[in-house]
């Protein structure tokens, strides 16, 4: 049940507090899917945490019995229109909710536009239940900031997940579409609970029999699933193969400018949206990791999306077009190509040339969701197109929840990064919220972490980051901590507050504990190939996938400069165009990411490169294993079943950072033959 645990309050304060409001449920008729999961997940929270069984009704019996009152606006509610005053209701988006207390009714109101602002409206309000808010004066209108929050499932019909880390997927099972329909609503009422609104079902990397998704095949099914997220709120978005109309529609090209081909795409939309009649519309990986795309027929992305853009309109469905886009057969040899460039080389001449339903998505970094990179310079580049950034909540390169790594604070730094694109006001949050440059669609998508491990995503912390990734696309303002904090008391309690702190602390340090024994300084890719686990210095040295860090006896690092290097730092614009062009001021954590230094350079922190990378890998190492010692002071503290669990993830992840600390330590001890200052253990 993960944050939708319930669990019992113990505070006598909160229970005076709610009990009396939290009784009776006022609500009128409304015969609304989306409301009576509302009115489900309201009496289902009120009994796990206080233990009543409410009363729903449409009227007060008496005058002045205490309640919580539930209604969209319209619905003639007495007790709503009587808290909520036209300058709030004007106030409420189309996902929004008001919370009142109403003192002279005697009520706790909770209104809405939509059923869905209602559902979000019982979720928050279960949130400071959940959190021992005191609920006397509540006086909250909130809107979601950003319009699309969506998940991208990259779960497979064999029931495999590219990149899971929590078991298989919850979708499929054995080649089919799952029947396990309880899971899939657990799996929605988790979403809508932090505002999720959209989800794309299959991995972005369409296979054979997923690309019959589009196909009566398998679409009567795919509409099921598409119903049991519609009643939260969610809507269904498919993965498509670019090249469908020849591989099952019978065609010998998929050209974007062919009329077959569009009159394919179209005929095929109409069939969708003839089963599910709110589908959201197509996520495409195209000309990406030997993916087909408009490439191939001398097509550049913008006709490529627009074909789709173009069938999709007349149903208010969008295309979200993925910008990861590089060459993935690159010669390790070829110092001038940069695979950080990729993106913005191939799309940023293209703006203004996408329809008004196309959003391009775009990975917070311009490389791939490494533990440290740059923020990618696409955003705030194009003016004229609508985006949506696109994080990774699995944890590819980031310990594929077998370390704790809590990411908020990384996403928060990518969210507050300046792009200097407009004079004022021009963070990336700016931009993919759309308020920037006024987008008609925009938002946040991440790669989802889930599984159907029974606590949702294998490292039980892992949650937090779930949790953490809908509560910033709902409010980029939120801060990590009170983040963590929240997530910590919905699931463990909101009563001890050394379980709270410690948990806090554990996830709060995670990220950096985990940069400081992985790869160092921005420089990234020190993995094994293929899995992307444990240390490997030289695993993509080699390759062709554009990943190198180049480390020779004398230094290490990526010459992305203007001036000798690939010219990358000129994607950037106004004061970041200096910033990381000089090694002056280059940032010390990006440094290896932007510049090509010796092992002997001076870091800001006065230390050299070699010598960080000792400190911090043997630093790193003792601080992981401070983390086993802090979960164990919580013995007792939690049901023995949770507690073994992360004690066991956090055990292996101590003896994995000394894996990390000891190959990344001794490759650079070898190349540069720089000892150690303190003397200590490098093999
Ligand atoms: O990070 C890389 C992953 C691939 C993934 C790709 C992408 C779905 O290693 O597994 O493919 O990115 O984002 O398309």
């Amino acid at each position: 049940k993960a944050w939708l645990e319930y669990p019992y309050i113990q505070s006598s304060a909160v229970i005076e507090c709610y009990s009396p409001w939290c009784s009776n449920i006022l609500t009128v008729k409304q015969d609304h899917p989306v409301i009576k999961s509302a009115v489900r997940e309201l009496t289902r929270g009120i009994q796990g945490m206080l233990d009543i069984e409410a009363t729903i009704a449409e009227s007060q019996d008496k005058d002045k019995q205490a309640c919580i009152a539930i209604g969209t606006f319209d619905s003639n509610h007495p007790l709503i229109t009587h808290t909520f005053s036209e300058a709030t209701r004007t106030a409420i988006g189309s996902e929004g909710y008001a919370i009142r207390t109403n003192t002279e009714k005697d009520c706790i109101a909770i209104g809405a536009s939509t059923p869905v602002g209602l559902l979000y409206g019982v979720f928050a309000f279960l949130r400071l239940l959940g959190t021992g808010q005191s609920i006397e004066t509540l006086d909250v209108v909130d809107n979601p900031v950003n319009l699309l929050r969506m998940m991208n499932q990259w779960d497979n019909i064999d029931g495999s997940i590219e990149r899971g880390y929590a078991g298989k997927s919850i979708f499929y099972t054995d080649n089919e579409i799952t029947e396990d329909f309880d899971r899939l609503q657990d799996y929605a009422r988790m979403l809508a609970s932090i505002g999720i609104n959209a989800i794309a079902i299959n991995n972005v990397n369409v296979h054979r029999f997923e690309t019959m998704f589009i196909t009566e095949r398998y679409l009567p099914d795919i509409a099921k699933i598409a119903d049991i997220f519609r009643n939260y709120g969610v809507k269904l978005f498919l993965s498509i193969n670019y090249a469908s109309p020849i591989e099952i529609g019978g065609l010998n090209t998929a050209d974007p400018l062919d009329s077959d081909v569009r009159q394919w795409w179209k005929a095929k939309v109409i069939e969708i949206y003839k089963v599910i009649p709110d589908f959201g519309g197509l996520l495409v990986k195209a000309d990406s990791e030997n993916r087909p795309g408009p490439f191939t027929y001398d097509r550049d992305h913008a006709e490529g999306s627009n074909m789709l853009a173009e069938a999709l309109l007349p149903f208010g469905g969008i295309v979200i077009w993925r910008c990861f886009v590089y060459n993935c057969k690159q010669d390790w040899r070829d110092r001038s190509t940069d695979r950080a460039r990729a993106a913005y080389d191939h799309f940023k001449p293209l703006d203004g040339q996408f329809m008004e339903n196309v959003i391009l998505q775009v990975k917070n970094g311009p490389m791939d969701f490494q533990v440290r990179e740059g923020v990618s310079p696409l955003f705030g580049a194009m003016k004229h197109t609508n985006m949506m950034i696109e994080f990774q909540i699995t944890q590819e390169y980031t310990g594929q929840q077998r370390h704790v790594c809590y990411l908020v604070p990384q996403w928060k730094e990518v969210l507050d990064f300046d792009t200097y694109a407009a004079d004022s006001g021009s963070s990336v949050k700016r931009v993919v919220d759309g308020s920037m440059y006024g987008n008609k669609y925009s938002g946040f998508a991440a790669v989802s972490n889930i599984g159907n491990d029974h606590n949702w995503t294998g490292h039980l912390l892992a949650q937090a980051n779930l949790y953490g990734y809908g509560r910033l696309a709902c409010n980029p303002e939120l801060i990590a901590e009170q983040i963590a904090k929240e997530w910590i008391m919905l699931t463990f309690g909101a009563e001890d507050e050394q379980l709270i702190n410690t948990i806090r602390e554990i996830l709060l340090t995670s990220w950096h504990i985990y940069e400081s024994y992985t790869s160092p300084l921005g420089v990234g890719w020190m993995v094994n190939p293929d899995h992307h686990y444990g240390p490997n210095v030289d695993g993509y040295e080699y390759s062709k996938w554009g990943t190198y860090h180049f480390a020779d006896l004398q230094g290490i690092g990526v010459d992305r400069t203007i001036k000798t290097g690939t010219g990358y730092v000129a994607q950037y614009q106004g004061a970041n165009v200096d910033l990381y062009e000089s090694v002056a001021t280059c940032p010390d954590e990006l440094l290896l990411f932007f510049h090509h230094v010796p092992y002997t350079h001076i870091l800001k922190s006065g230390k050299t490169v070699i010598q960080h990378i000792y400190d911090t890998h043997f630093d790193g190492v003792d601080r992981a294993a401070g983390l086993k010692e802090k979960w164990q002071s919580l013995k007792g503290k939690m049901d023995d079943s949770r507690h073994r669990q992360v004690a066991d993830r956090l055990n292996e992840q101590a003896l994995h950072a000394r894996e990390w600390r000891d190959i990344i330590n001794t490759y650079f001890y070898r190349k540069s033959g720089i000892p150690d200052e303190h003397q200590r253990t490098i093999y």
